[in-house]
């Protein structure tokens, strides 16, 4: 008897959906309260990515505390990694999730395809300053449209908003141009970006410890100018509420 309630239960499983966590809030909601690095699988269950979730508590808007996953999209915070690569790798992604690393366009595209996300890019200089600038509002289009940033509803946490100009852009890298200047800035910049005629911000620039020439460090520009590169950057998306 026993054997053929098995032989049941058998198909039943294998044929059972297996709910994979698409971002670092379905991470959360498995059960996975720690902050760290997880798999997710915004493009299905054939291409996991690793993501750094940061689950601290937050404020609630109404008071109290709660958990907002928060996802890492980017991250520079020591220049153990190279940023100045091609389309390719920031199509896909590269870096280690747990310290250094760009998610990729596809993934961040996928992300805020499914869900509605907000913006906060948090970042600090060599003398330990920080300051953050956040957006209500953040979206990255399909390749085929360039992977076009969008976002509104800029908050300042005083690092000024530098990132306006970008709104709208198209992303390029140095074998990739899709930027709106004659020459080709993610070559003169170093680095890969969402760039107009070229940039107020370069997140993705050289890393440079503090010093910079002239917009090739990870700047920002209405906060440190274009001779600063800051230590370290990071961008970050948390569902909307
Ligand atoms: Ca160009």
């Amino acid at each position: 008897m026993g054997f053929i309630v098995l032989l049941l239960l058998i198909p039943a499983a294998i044929c059972s959906p297996v709910l994979l966590p698409v971002d670092c809030n379905d991470v959360y909601n498995k059960g996975f309260g720690n902050s760290g690095v997880y798999s997710i699988f915004p493009g299905g269950p054939l291409s996991p990515v690793q993501v750094y979730c940061d689950m601290g508590c937050q404020d609630k808007p109404d008071g109290g505390k709660w958990t907002i996953p928060i996802q890492i999209l980017q991250r520079r915070k020591d220049g153990t990694i190279n940023f100045y690569r091609g389309w390719d790798q920031y199509r896909t992604g590269f870096g280690q999730a747990s310290g250094e690393y760009w998610l990729g366009l596809e993934n961040i595209y996928l992300l805020t395809l499914s869900k509605s996300y907000e913006l906060r890019i948090e970042m600090e200089d060599f003398e330990g300053a920080k300051a953050f600038v956040h957006y209500s509002s953040f979206t990255v289009g399909p390749e085929h449209e360039g992977y076009t940033l969008t976002f509104s509803g800029f908050k300042d946490g005083g690092a000024g908003n530098s990132l306006s100009s970008h709104n709208g852009q198209k992303f390029s890298t140095f074998d990739k141009d899709q930027d709106t200047y004659s020459s080709n800035c993610a070559k003169t910049y170093f680095g890969g970006w969402w760039y107009g005629e070229c940039h107020a911000v370069n997140p993705n620039g050289l890393y440079l410890w503090g010093s910079s020439a002239f917009g090739i460090g990870i700047n920002w520009h209405s906060w440190k100018g274009y001779e600063y590169s800051l230590k370290e950057i990071a961008m970050k998306i948390k569902p909307k509420l």
